[in-house]
């Protein structure tokens, strides 16, 4: 049984040709960039959405740089032998103008990497470009609901970007990307480099608002006839529970940094005990919205591993309907939890409440680690750079989660709380995690999206060089923090200078792979063999369109009349049948 009814009858060509592949160029370049600059089709604006993200992620891994290389060796002030007093090992010290020492320099190298990463690039990241261009392919729209909300939301979010930017042009910032008072209202850095991050990231809360409310319509209201709620493939489940916190939760970082903006400027006196604030009710507001938003950077990257651990394992997913209600179990306790971020300046009974709820994040998302996991078990597995994100993903995930768990513990975090092993356990799950799973799903969709099939071995290589770099920078962290480094320090005693030392060069592993990745890509899109339209033999509708799809995605409606991993019964669409032999004895539905 073919997966679709194709009204046509006729299997292979869905729809290829009506109107020509959505990346034909319509005659000369500036015809070319006024098109895909008023563009609302959804694949354009998820690879310009890609595109910018991918320049801030560069942006934020050159501030990374500098912050693992300032740290290859402390701050020492020694005497020389004519008996003046040198400070030496302030290697950032070339930067430092205006009266900025190195250490200033340092700090906002820092701010800036954390602000980038997390405000720019984690937190639209996979919703915003493989969640555009995705979602309602995999639903089997034509579009997402708001087609015009969506540009909007991409002009939105680069203007946004450009007001933090700005603020690093002139200089920058260097309260932590956290922006804790009284530090931020009062640091003697100039008011508007201030004001400038802390509008952008109110204006990128816009995006992030539109981007969620389109998409929780579009899964409502666009999917194909046929598709019910437990046919979703489970990516549209992820996206859907995030664009959900999203709606909920990025107004009050919204009301969060027009109140920080007021008290900087006009000192309104909600931070400041002098005028009868609180700087701890800062704490509360920000991390109300910055707990549900880890959630917002995590959950895409769950939904993405269940796509391609099923399509690159041939089996159907395990626990489908465990792993969709954890998705939303997850965005529900992520309301719960904030104070487990404010535990040393909180009052016992509080910090212990927060203590008690936070164990409850860690059930559904060990549920889902356990369905992924069974999915593996006896599957066709293809070890190919897809799978081995993956797989990477798996092991980097789970050391990132478990490492929460002595955080989450109230005894635990007051000695941890603040050093360099909160520093691994959140590089663990946001980089072991979203990052490896962005770049398993970039891997797997890449034939989809532009057409081209990426070289199998240059890729691997790009993956062992991430992977092994990724550990060597982050994971000696964990043993520097449990030691007594504090987060957030230029300086250090003697004594951690060897694990800095190891944890800088990984980070030049990392950019290794990085260049490595950017390398085949770029080759893949001017050379690559040309993609099927169906290179892994995935059942998900994304895979009946063309490689690229057309412009309107589909031919046709599609009419779904299976689920998304019935790879148990079905050969999936574009296979060649005798090449997939199917178990013999299947109780057909
Ligand atoms: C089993 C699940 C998890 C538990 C129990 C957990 C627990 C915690 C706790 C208690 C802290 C505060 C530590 C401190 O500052 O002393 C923390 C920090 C953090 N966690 Fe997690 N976490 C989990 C998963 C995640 C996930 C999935 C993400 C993101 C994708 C994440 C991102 C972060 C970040 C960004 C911080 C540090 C924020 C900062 O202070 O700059 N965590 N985690
Ligand atoms: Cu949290």
């Amino acid at each position: 049984m073919s997966s679709l009814d194709s009204h046509a009858g006729s299997a292979p060509q869905h729809g290829g040709g009506h109107h020509g592949s959505y990346l034909t160029s319509k005659g000369s370049l500036w015809a070319d960039i006024a098109n895909w600059a008023t563009t609302v089709d959804h694949k354009k604006i998820g690879v310009m959405y890609l595109t910018a993200l991918l320049i801030l992620f560069f942006l934020g891994g050159v501030m990374a740089l500098a912050v693992r290389f300032e740290l290859l060796e402390p701050t020492r002030i020694v005497i020389n032998q004519a008996g003046e007093s040198v400070t030496t090992g302030q290697r950032l010290a070339f930067l430092a103008s205006d009266g900025a020492t190195a250490n200033n320099i340092y700090n906002r190298a820092m701010t800036l990497h954390g602000a980038i990463m997390t405000f720019m690039f984690i937190v639209p990241g996979i919703p915003a470009s493989l969640g555009n261009f995705f979602l309602p392919l995999m639903i089997g729209a034509k579009d997402v609901a708001f087609p015009r909300l969506n540009l909007g939301s991409w002009y939105v979010y680069v203007f946004g970007s450009l007001f933090a930017l700005a603020s690093a042009l002139v200089g920058g910032i260097d309260t932590g990307w956290t922006l804790y008072t009284p530090y931020s209202t009062m640091t003697d850095a100039d008011h508007w480099r201030l004001v400038a991050m802390i509008t952008g990231v109110f204006i990128m809360g816009f995006s992030s608002i539109m981007t969620g409310l389109n998409f929780v319509v579009t899964v409502h209201k666009l999917r194909a006839p046929g598709m019910g709620w437990f046919d979703m493939p489970l990516f549209v489940w992820a996206i859907y529970a995030t664009a959900i916190i999203q709606v909920l939760a990025t107004p009050v970082i919204g009301i969060t940094t027009l109140m920080l903006i007021f008290e900087r400027l006009f000192n309104f006196g909600l931070f400041d005990p002098r005028l009868g604030g609180d700087p701890v009710l800062f704490q509360h507001f920000f991390w109300f919205y910055s707990h549900p938003v880890v959630y917002i950077m995590i959950l895409p990257a769950f939904g993405v591993i269940s796509e391609t651990i099923t399509v690159h394992a041939r089996k159907p997913i395990f626990g489908y309907r465990s792993i969709a209600f954890a998705s939303l179990g997850i965005a529900a306790v992520s309301f719960l939890v904030w104070g487990h971020h404010m535990f040393t300046s909180q009052g016992e009974l509080t910090a212990a409440i927060f203590s008690f709820l936070t164990f409850f994040v860690a059930v559904p998302t060990a549920i889902k680690v356990f369905n992924w996991i069974s999915t593996l078990y006896k599957g066709s597995i293809v070890f190919n750079t897809p799978m081995l994100y993956t797989l990477g993903f798996l092991f980097l995930f789970t050391i990132g989660g478990l490492t929460g768990l002595p955080l989450a513990t109230l005894s635990t975090d007051m000695h941890l709380h603040d050093s360099y092993y909160v520093v691994a356990h959140f590089h663990y799950v946001m980089f072991g995690g979203t990052v490896i799973a962005f770049l398993a799903g970039l891997h797997h969709w890449w034939p989809k999206m532009f057409g081209k099939m990426y070289a199998e071995t240059p890729a691997k290589l790009g993956f062992w060089l991430v992977f092994l770099g990724f550990n060597t920078t982050f994971f000696i962290q964990f043993i520097m923090g449990a030691h007594g480094m504090p987060r957030r320090y230029a300086s250090y005693p003697d004594e951690f200078q060897w694990m800095h030392i190891i944890s800088t060069v990984g980070s030049w592993m990392l950019l290794a792979g990085f260049l490595v990745h950017l390398f085949t890509f770029i080759h893949a899109l001017l050379q690559g063999k040309t993609a099927s339209a169906n290179p892994w033999g995935g059942m998900t509708l994304e895979w009946h369109a063309d490689s690229p799809p057309d412009e309107h995605n589909f031919a046709h409606e599609p009419i779904v009349k299976h689920g998304p991993y019935a790879y148990d019964r079905v050969v999936p669409p574009h296979t060649d049948p005798a090449e997939y032999p199917l178990p013999e004895k299947t109780d057909l539905h």
